[in-house]
């Protein structure tokens, strides 16, 4: 009896672990420079990103490349956003797997950051500007990705990407941790009713998001810990917790079908959509 020499995927603890999927393209041979704080910067691919943060390579038309919304909940943190537009577009346009845009979600308030409810308004609003996406990232404006084998494109389940930060010394902190950076793909989320609009302040949204999941899936997907390797760029505090979080989380099951995609339209109201060239900004005004 042999040891097969392809090991399977392995599973843990609430996740399969995959292997990034084969290439559809091959990374682009450029550089990714890095700034003076080492953040990846090629100010020449950043000159062939379309207006509003839109970028798809006409070099390489797979024509099973996805198209993919990369969905980043904000308010306040300017210096974050500058810095992750052009680590991101450098990654991305290397990387070469995706076609892509970069939707911005203000919350245009002064109420707790409800960073769940942002996720279902992008959702909702870049659909509504382009209806062939059909994959989502919700990515953190402080976390960015240091290997480029971490593939960014949606696989068969729900996947967590950057599991592996520098601010936890790289170690993944529990097993079924689900924030920070996440792919689905757009029926998914719908079949989940997206995730919950209740969370206001900092915590546990992301949790709750796992559970309907895990429901519905079983399991989610990380990638390896040598793959999945970020940054998160350093700040102060994380805002205001939500002192309610524990409560909501002992109830998510019974929740999943009315609250959500399914009650969004009660939770907010657009105030504008701007197009800048290295992304597409939208502000929403929350109710509560
Ligand atoms: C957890 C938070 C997550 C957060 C991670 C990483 C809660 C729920 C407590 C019952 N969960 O503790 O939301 O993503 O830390 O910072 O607070």
């Amino acid at each position: 009896f042999l040891f097969p020499l392809t090991l399977p995927n392995s599973y843990h603890f609430g996740y399969i672990e995959i292997h990034p999927p084969k290439l559809l393209c091959p990374h682009k041979q450029f550089n990714l420079y890095r700034n003076a704080n080492g953040y990846f910067n090629n100010s020449e691919q950043l000159a062939t990103v379309d207006y509003g943060g839109r970028y798809h390579n006409k070099h390489c038309d797979s024509n099973r490349k996805q198209r993919v919304a990369i969905i980043v909940p904000f308010r306040n943190r300017t210096e974050h956003l500058t810095i992750f537009l052009q680590h991101m577009h450098s990654f991305l346009i290397k990387q070469n797997q995706i076609d892509y845009q970069i939707f911005i979600i203000e919350q245009a308030d002064d109420k707790p950051f409800n960073r769940a409810n942002l996720l279902n308004i992008g959702f909702q609003e870049s659909l509504g500007l382009e209806h062939e996406i059909d994959c989502f990232i919700f990515h953190d404006v402080d976390i960015l990705p240091l290997n480029i084998e971490q593939t960014y494109s949606c696989t068969k389940l729900p996947k967590h990407l950057c599991s592996y930060l520098d601010k936890f010394r790289f170690v993944l902190i529990y097993p079924t941790l689900f924030g920070g950076v996440i792919t689905i793909s757009k029926e998914q989320f719908r079949h989940v009713n997206g995730y919950s609009n209740l969370y206001s302040g900092w915590g546990g949204e992301d949790d709750d998001f796992y559970q309907r999941i895990k429901h519905n899936f079983g399991l989610i997907e990380r990638y390896p810990q040598n793959v999945a390797r970020c940054t998160m760029i350093k700040h102060g505090h994380e805002g205001q917790s939500n002192v309610e979080r524990q409560k909501l989380l002992a109830n998510v099951l019974d929740r999943i079908s009315t609250d959500g995609l399914s009650t969004l339209n009660t939770t907010y109201v657009r105030k504008s959509i701007e197009f800048y060239p290295l992304y597409t900004k939208i502000q929403a005004i929350l109710n509560e």
